[in-house]
């Protein structure tokens, strides 16, 4: 087994993203500008937006974070998506889901400049991205996409069952993964809760990924022998031992499938890392553009 460490391809696509941006910077050119609208205290959100404006410090990229209460209102975050959506200073910027229950998403994310969607959810972007068009990919499909080709997993041909269905990861890497593309060409089934005899897809996958959210759910007699499994949940469990209280597991058993698949990706350490990657990768892609025009 081999394990696909996300931690370290981040850091050789950072240099990357870093030596690129000082191509331009050393002509005299601004940097980079990615925004975040972080809303509430969610622990993990919290975690993750700053690993996002880490990240941007240390590719030379600017970065702004917008921090606003739990209780905010509708009107008033609409209001601060337009504020970005029209200072020129920013080259794209995302809203940190999940929203407090009282908000709602959709409109947000319509909202969205589609020019500034470096999440990609907007569904102009969305549909581009169906299509085989030039658009910006949600960040964890396309970190996803990354590690299979950074590791020259062949995919084209190949037997992929994608667990969940969510509109950030599911939906979109089951499509991207089946399109006429590099990449991809695979032939893809998509799985939730409501498919049927679950096993029977998991056993016949030559590539698995699993972002349903259940702590340790795939477990070696559901995969076949040389699978590859990407593992995208991130769950928190108890553990009193630590300091911190709890510790990171994902939706598949590592420990358990560790011998019986051909690669997989860990938790923490894994898909996480290229998530940020990915926005900082579609942030460059905007930045090109506006200072090219
Ligand atoms: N708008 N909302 C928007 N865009 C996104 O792309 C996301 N996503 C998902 C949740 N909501 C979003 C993220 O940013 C998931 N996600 C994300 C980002 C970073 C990490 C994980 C998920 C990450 O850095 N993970 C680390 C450890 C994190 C920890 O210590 O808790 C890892 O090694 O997996």
């Amino acid at each position: 087994m081999k394990i696909i460490d996300g931690r370290e391809l981040a850091k050789t696509i950072k240099s990357e993203i870093a030596d690129e941006v000082k191509k331009y910077t050393s002509t005299g050119k601004r940097r980079p500008h990615l925004a975040a609208i972080l809303v509430g205290e969610d622990p993990a959100s919290r975690v993750y937006v700053r690993n996002k404006t880490r990240s941007c410090d240390k590719v030379g990229f600017d970065s702004t974070l917008i921090r606003k209460g739990a209780d905010i209102q509708q009107d008033e975050l609409l209001e601060a998506v337009e504020q970005l959506n029209n200072d020129s200073n920013i080259d794209g910027f995302i809203v940190q889901l999940p929203l407090p229950a009282h908000l709602n998403e959709k409109e947000i994310t319509l909202a969205i400049d589609a020019e500034k969607d470096v999440d990609g959810f907007h569904p102009e972007n969305f549909g581009k991205m169906a299509q085989g068009m030039d658009t910006f990919l949600p960040a964890t499909p396309f970190g996803i996409l990354t590690m299979l080709d950074r590791y020259n997993i062949n995919v084209s041909g190949k037997n992929c069952v994608v667990l969940g269905r969510s509109n950030i990861v599911g939906t979109p890497i089951s499509i991207l993964l089946s399109r006429k593309a590099n990449p991809g060409n695979a032939t893809v089934t998509l799985c939730h809760s409501r498919t049927q005899n679950l096993v029977n897809y998991t056993k016949a996958a030559d590539i698995i990924v699993i972002a349903l959210g259940k702590a340790n759910f795939l477990k070696k007699e559901m995969i076949k022998e040389g699978a590859v499994v990407i593992d995208v949940g991130i769950n928190r469990i108890d553990a009193p031992e630590l300091e911190k209280g709890y510790k990171l597991v994902g939706d598949a058993d590592f420990d358990d499938l560790a011998e019986k698949c051909s690669y997989i990706t860990p938790v923490p350490g894994g898909v996480g890392p290229m998530t940020v990657t990915s926005l900082l990768m579609n942030t460059l892609q905007a930045y090109k553009k506006n200072i090219s025009e």
